[in-house]
């Protein structure tokens, strides 16, 4: 750090030129995030300093992150959901995995999660001492039931299923695994940090929230598809007294006890999350996920017109493809699996699929 302080101008002409180093949105087709929403600025701003840390401080910030846990409860059928605003998928996951350990306290205690977890699922079993059970996925990229059947003992505290799959946009079928869960009375997680704002406005799925009677925690994240500012995601429980387990004393703050992971949390984008979805309601929603729905479809097409095939037919706006491409000035990812992914968010807008597939087209004339 220097001695005397910079300039204003100066100050911000050097934010200025690094901001410039990094992408912008527009060609990016490999994130799951993307810009915020216009409400979304506004609201954080306005919430800028608020610290849901010590709540008894900002009551109204910690009533909005009550309206924000009322409103994703709701929409996933369960509007006596309990939950608070995490700091994304991560989070809510470990948080998930920690409640589950409790309920059932056993020596080498295992969790069964699908093979196309995320890899947040690796921090969360390092560090709560779990032994990570994947099992293989079906044809369709999804956690087959009778492989997870058979890899439960006494000794499982939590089945996961996803969702809305990182990689391939997958719907695991939680109905499906919800039987075995409710058979062996197992702690039942759905991570659906990038599909639980995606499948309410889907026509014609089978049950995958809280409808689902074995449900018992769901993760979802208001900074993917809810086009908040980051970071916000969500942890709801079914039971939301279940939270009791993860209270820890904090004595001298304005709240006794709290069960949150981080201490000091932003209210700027739990603002920002409840913003996007009051301003945009259902119908909004629905029509920025048929949007995004379209815009995969369309790329799909226009991928296998180029004798690209699509590596499965997505649930949810994730398209992956057999294709070695690295399209220039573009930004897509890698699966695992070697194929080509992408994600259509709202920022991938159909003339941004029509210029990509102009891309493809030039590299492979
Ligand atoms: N669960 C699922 C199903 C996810 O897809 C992700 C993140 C998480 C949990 C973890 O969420 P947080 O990262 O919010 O803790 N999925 C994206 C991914 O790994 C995150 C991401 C977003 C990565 C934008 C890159 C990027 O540019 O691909």
């Amino acid at each position: 750090m220097k001695e005397n302080g910079s300039s204003e101008e100066e100050l911000f002409s050097y934010l200025s030129s690094v901001r410039e180093e990094d992408l912008k949105y527009g060609r990016i087709l490999s994130s799951m995030c993307t810009r915020p929403h216009p409400v979304a600025i506004r609201a954080h701003m306005q919430f800028i300093e608020t610290n849901l840390g010590d709540p008894g401080l900002f009551p109204g910030t910690m009533g909005l992150e009550d309206e924000l846990i009322t409103m994703l409860g709701d929409l996933l059928h369960h509007s006596g959901a309990g939950g608070y605003a995490t700091s994304g998928g991560t989070e809510s996951n470990i948080q998930a995995l920690r409640i589950a350990k409790k309920q059932k306290p056993v020596d080498t205690p295992n969790v069964i999660i699908p093979a196309s977890a995320h890899f947040s699922f690796d921090k969360a079993c390092d560090m709560l001492g779990l032994q990570m059970r994947s099992v293989p996925l079906d044809a369709n990229y999804r956690m087959d039931p009778v492989l997870v059947n058979e890899a439960i003992d006494e000794k499982t505290v939590a089945i996961v299923s996803v969702v809305g799959t990182t990689e391939y946009g997958m719907i695991d079928p939680v109905k499906e695994i919800g039987s075995v869960a409710a058979d062996h009375d197992i702690f039942f997680h759905v991570d659906a940090a990038f599909g639980g704002l995606v499948a309410p406005f889907l026509p014609g799925l089978a049950p995958w929230d809280f409808l689902v009677p074995s449900v018992s925690s769901i993760s979802v994240d208001p900074h993917k598809m809810g086009m908040s500012t980051i970071p916000c995601g969500a942890l709801l429980l079914r039971d939301p007294e279940a939270f009791g387990c993860l209270n820890v004393d904090t004595p001298y703050l304005t709240v006794k006890k709290e069960c949150t992971l981080a201490g000091t949390r932003p209210g700027a984008p739990v603002a920002s999350a409840y913003a996007v979805l009051r301003y945009l309601g259902r119908e909004g929603l629905s029509a920025l996920v048929q949007g995004c729905m379209e815009n995969t479809r369309r790329l799909i097409e226009g991928m296998e017109a180029f004798g690209y095939a699509r590596a499965v037919t997505p649930d949810v706006n994730v398209a992956t493809f057999d294709c070695p491409l690295v399209p220039t000035g573009w930004r897509v990812s890698r699966t695992r699996w070697g194929h080509m992914r992408t994600v259509l968010m709202p920022h991938v807008t159909r003339d941004v699929v029509e210029s990509f597939l102009e891309t493809i087209g030039e590299s492979h004339a």
